[in-house]
């Protein structure tokens, strides 16, 4: 725990350290100092046996010595509370990114309609293929839109209650579907699970822990390979599919001759919109009259990962590092969605001359300036953004302007489209060099910071350690941002890894670590582990594969933590749930899902110990295929 520590021990980053400073010296208070006003946490929901389900509670679970409070008012013990907390806080993260997926089929569907004035299916050979993939019919030849409107209706019904199994769960390997369906954990509907999951932890339903862990399960998938899956392609069709391209990452990116908007939030739908006004000479030119050099969009989380992918714009900062790019005092406005935008924002751009601006009904902040934007008012409603943005620089103070260190560039774009590419259209040679030992395996590092852990340092100790080991790492989310600050994410970071990986790289031209993009774009890394395991004719439980998320704070994490173990993939977590109050349900997680799904989570606060962890479920898989360790 950090919290309350001088400020070099809350983040690795000079950046982070500078702004901390002034913020510091302008009174200004950070998720660090709430963190220390906050902890000691409350014990009973550390543990998960609080619940307030109903109001004949709210209920604690204690188990004292003399037999009192061993029950909730209902009769409810610890290892149901438990469970049924869990099973809500998956729910709350399957629909997070369920509901961004449903936005970007609205979108398509507006497209088709011709409701959309500014949006266009940049990838038309995308289209039709995924099209295809789902069934559509006649998905080569017919009109472009006449394959959308059909693509739309596929998505549209991944949501309801008529399927018994998702679209895209084709992906799966065979093997790893017959699993799901004997365990009970197919996903049928998007919707339909996660209304379920609320369903059975209402008072007087599902009241076994391993019942209430398979539903768990069955939501995170229909995340997955559902919700998530949808967002990251129908992303790619709207937008373009994501191809190796350069970049710039850290608080450097900000100009202090440019009106600086941030993009912050989830849906690439406004960002990227935001940045086509910005591209529009009337803007710029408003801009210049104005007094500033540039329009210099700029990213955070995973809205600026989306846009980093298919755009090259650069990238400020992840998660801890959002409300340090106000304090800079040279954010002229703050562009906003959804999704892991801290209330905070609003109090600290009005310390500042910045607009913090939301756009979505789903993301209403007190106090913030709503713009709201819908796929047919967009084009307009962000160029008024745009043009206050401007404003906003006109009133900027110089003064209170300080923007810390260089930016380090970066290279991004890796869509299994673009790997696949680079390997000449097949994963053959990456399984090559899989076999050969050259690559022992790959980890995800997905997810998020948390002020409980010095920023990033997890993140980043992690991915070093890895690569050293010859594991490749693919990063999305909050990761991404640490990986490139660390200079991960250059092909020259080849020589920080191990001498195999260090060759494929050299010989590829890549990094050790691929950014692979936002957190809904888990779903590329699940697709290409059901291409390798197809590949190998394996399941995925045989892969060589592991994920993690060191400083993961999110329920979406928590559902995409959960939809890797039920497809196969050991998962790391640098610090546990709020389960532990349930020897039952921590039991299950750290070990019981081993024989259920092939794969179990794993905690571990330390990077190094907890590659130790990962490389180990690496070589027992390596050797199972009958590779070398
Ligand atoms: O979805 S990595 S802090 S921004 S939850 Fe949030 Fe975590 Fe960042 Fe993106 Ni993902
Ligand atoms: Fe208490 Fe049971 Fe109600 Fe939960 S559902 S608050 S344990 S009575």
């Amino acid at each position: 725990m950090n919290s309350g520590t001088p400020e070099n021990e809350r983040t690795l980053w000079k950046d982070a350290r500078q702004m901390l400073r002034k913020a510091e010296a302008e009174n200004i208070p950070t998720a660090w100092d709430r963190m220390r006003e906050q902890t000691p946490h409350c014990k009973f929901c550390e543990l998960g046996t609080t619940c307030r389900n109903c109001v004949m509670g709210p209920c604690r679970i204690a188990n004292r010595k003399d037999g009192k409070m061993r029950y909730g008012v209902c009769g409810a013990d610890a290892d149901v509370i438990v469970a049924r907390n869990f099973g809500r806080f998956i729910a709350g993260g399957a629909a997070g990114h369920s509901d961004h997926g449903r936005d970007l089929i609205e979108t398509l569907e507006a497209v088709v309609e011709g409701h959309a004035p500014g949006y266009t299916i940049r990838d038309e050979a995308k289209l039709r293929r995924i099209a295809g993939e789902l069934g559509v019919a006649e998905a080569d030849t017919r009109p472009t839109l006449d394959v959308a409107r059909d693509l739309v209706d596929v998505c549209y019904a991944d949501f309801g209650s008529r399927r018994t199994e998702l679209a895209f769960l084709k992906r799966a390997p065979k093997a790893r579907r017959e699993l799901w369906e004997r365990l009970g954990m197919t996903p049928r509907g998007i919707d339909r699970e996660i209304a379920e999951m609320m369903h059975r932890t209402h008072m007087g339903c599902d009241n076994d822990p391993a019942s209430l862990l398979t539903h768990a399960a069955r939501t995170a998938l229909a995340d997955g390979w559902g919700g998530s899956m949808i967002g990251t392609e129908l992303s790619d069709i709207l937008f373009g599919t994501p191809m190796p391209r350069q970049s710039t990452v850290n608080l450097g990116v900000l100009r202090e001759d440019a009106v600086n908007i941030l993009v912050h939030g989830h849906n690439p739908v406004v960002s990227e919109m935001i940045l086509a006004a910005a591209r529009e000479p009337a803007l710029q030119q408003a801009a210049r009259d104005a007094g500033a050099a540039a329009l210099n969009v700029a990213g955070l989380c995973c809205t600026g990962n989306e846009l980093l992918m298919r755009q090259g714009i650069p990238m400020a900062g992840n998660h801890l590092m959002t409300e340090l790019a106000i304090v800079t005092g040279a954010a002229d406005a703050i562009v906003a969605d959804y999704q892991c935008i801290m209330p905070s924002l609003v109090r600290i751009a009005a310390c500042y001359h910045t607009r913090f601006v939301t756009t979505s009904p789903k993301g209403r902040f007190t106090g913030a300036t709503h713009i709201e934007v819908h796929p047919h008012n967009a084009q307009e409603k962000c160029r008024e953004i745009v043009q206050l943005a401007i404003e906003a620089f006109t009133k900027r103070d110089p003064a209170r302007v300080s923007i810390p260190v260089q930016p380090v560039p970066i290279t991004t774009g890796f869509s299994n489209e673009a790997i696949l590419a680079a390997l000449g259209g097949t994963p053959a040679p990456l399984l090559d060099a899989v076999k050969a030992g050259q690559i022992r395996g790959f980890v995800g590092i997905v997810g998020c910071n948390n002020p409980k852990i010095m920023q990033d340092s997890g993140n980043v100790g992690l991915a070093k350690e890895l690569i050293r080991r010859d594991i490749m790492v693919l990063a999305t989310g909050c990761v991404t941002t640490a990986a490139g600050k660390a200079g991960l994410l250059m092909p020259e970071a080849a020589d920080m890894a191990g001498p195999g990986l260090s060759a494929v790289c050299k010989a590829l031209g890549v990094p050790p670590v691929l950014h692979m993009g936002s957190c809904v774009d888990n779903s590329r890394i699940l697709q290409l582990c059901g291409l390798l395991a197809d590949e190998l004719g394996v399941d995925i439980s045989d892969l060589p594969v592991g994920a993690s998320s060191p400083e993961w704070y999110s329920e979406k994490a928590a559902a995409i933590g959960l939809y890797a173990v039920a497809s196969g993939i050991p998962t790391h977590l640098g610090l546990p749930p709020n389960i532990l109050g349930s020897d039952v349900v921590t039991g299950m997680a750290v070990d019981g899902l081993n024989g259920l799904v092939g794969a179990a989570f794993m905690v571990e606060a330390d990077p190094v110990k907890a590659a130790d962890l990962l490389e180990a479920h690496i070589v027992e898989r390596r050797q199972k295929l009958g590779l070398s360790a």
